[in-house]
């Protein structure tokens, strides 16, 4: 039986409070650096001095609840995850495991319990990348994974990265400072909802994470002629948008049937001008391939190049591919998943492995110090949409295991 029990109403009250900052009629809206995000992370901050936690913003704009340990010349455990989220999405994704992380700290201070090692809880920033395109920001930011790209990216405003940081309390001039070196932290242990289907169907209270997806991200721009819809014959037009389409079928099909690489998805699709008698003379197309071995993301890359040659060639369009962000693929040591498998089990819980098909902020972590992670069930795997749910049991559930698998870290490491 666990040492502690965490406050299960207590974490699902919280989960759903949050959830309401930043809800609107079609999901989630709490994108990075938005005012429904710094409404997400002011209730955060709330939250963290509530349970007894020193917080502080670092210049990437993470936020960060410290508690000391019994041994504070250790390195910190860190406990946590992302508040933001996609546009219209769920309310569990990243907000479960800042939330649980708190609700542990909480539960150590009511039981007067220190642990030997400082325990840090990390809000980091901008996990989903929905700004800028580029994710994990603040994670990678952290671990001193960021490149100039980060840096001089911009927003489809026009927004850069810099006063979009200060606004949330960070400072690009000395993002640097965000940098934490290997040995810093004892551990990085993260609560997360499956977002896919496996847990759920095998009706499995906890996801032991084995490894987390590698992820390779395009911009394909085309570029035809614009003319007239009703004066120009089919066989001299240069239709950006059916250059577009042909390309969206043929990416789909390098998963779907070639089975080059695990999963391939056009998430974006833009046409210029956009109106209906007029021929597009521009296109883009925003899109991502996903697979654990990154042998397979180079040859998705291959036969991305390969598909808009062969358009080049028969449409008479120009296309211009931008490679965007390449992510490896991150095991999970074996030593650390056992982690999570005792601790479930010292819970009374059963556990499965399970790989992530989702990205997440241990894996910009895991190239810093030791990350495990956590996983419950998503219904019907479900997940970046309204309908994203996990049950206030499987929220307690992972809650408790998180609790559990710290105090096992706490001893072991
Ligand atoms: O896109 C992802 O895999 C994650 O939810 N950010
Ligand atoms: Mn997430
Ligand atoms: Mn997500």
């Amino acid at each position: 039986m666990p040492r502690f029990s965490i406050n299960a109403p207590r974490i699902n009250q919280t989960l759903d409070e949050l959830g309401h900052l930043g809800e609107s009629p079609d999901g989630m809206d709490r994108v990075a650096y938005s005012q429904e995000d710094i409404a997400g992370r002011e209730y955060t901050i709330k939250l963290m001095r509530e349970a007894g936690l020193e917080t502080r913003i670092d210049t990437a704009g993470n936020i960060i609840g410290r508690r000391s340990g019994s041994d504070d010349d250790l390195p910190a455990i860190a406990l946590g995850s992302h508040t933001d989220t996609v546009p219209k999405g769920g309310k569990y994704d990243g907000a479960l495991g800042v939330m649980a992380a708190v609700e542990v700290a909480r539960t150590l201070q009511e039981h007067g319990h220190l642990t030997r090692h400082p325990l840090e809880v990390i809000s980091f920033t901008n996990e989903e990348g929905t700004r800028f395109h580029r994710w994990l920001v603040g994670s990678r930011s952290m671990a001193g994974l960021l490149e100039q790209e980060d840096l001089e990216a911009v927003d489809d405003d026009g927004f850069g990265l810099g006063p979009c940081l200060a606004d949330i309390g960070g400072d690009i001039s000395r993002i640097d400072e965000a940098v934490r070196k290997p040995g810093e932290l004892a551990a990085y242990l993260e609560l997360h909802i499956e977002q896919g289907p496996n847990l759920y169907q095998t009706g499995t209270p906890i996801g032991v994470v084995t490894g987390i997806t590698g992820r390779a991200v395009f911009e394909v721009e085309i570029e035809g002629k614009a003319n007239h819809a009703g004066t120009t014959p089919m066989s001299t037009r240069r239709d950006a948008l059916v250059s577009a389409s042909k390309l969206v079928l043929a990416v789909q099909k390098m998963a779907a049937e070639q089975e080059i690489c695990r999963v391939s998805t056009v998430g974006s699709i833009k046409a210029v001008p956009n109106a209906v008698n007029v021929i597009p003379g521009n296109a883009s197309i925003g899109l991502e391939f996903r697979d654990t071995d990154m042998e397979a993301l180079a040859a998705a890359e291959q036969e991305l190049r390969r598909i808009t040659n062969q358009a080049i060639a028969d449409d008479g369009v120009d296309i211009q591919v931008h490679r965007q962000r390449f992510t490896s693929s991150v095991p999970i040591t074996p030593g650390m998943q056992a982690l999570v498998a005792e601790a479930a089990e010292n819970c009374g819980m059963t556990w499965e492995p399970v790989a992530s098909g989702a990205g997440h902020d241990a894996q910009a972590i895991a190239t810093i110090a030791p990350v495990a992670m956590i996983f419950v069930p998503s219904v019907d795997g479900i997940s970046h949409a309204i309908e994203e749910y996990s049950t206030p049991e499987d929220c307690a559930n992972g809650t408790q295991a998180l609790l559990e698998l710290l105090l096992l870290a706490d001893q072991r490491l």
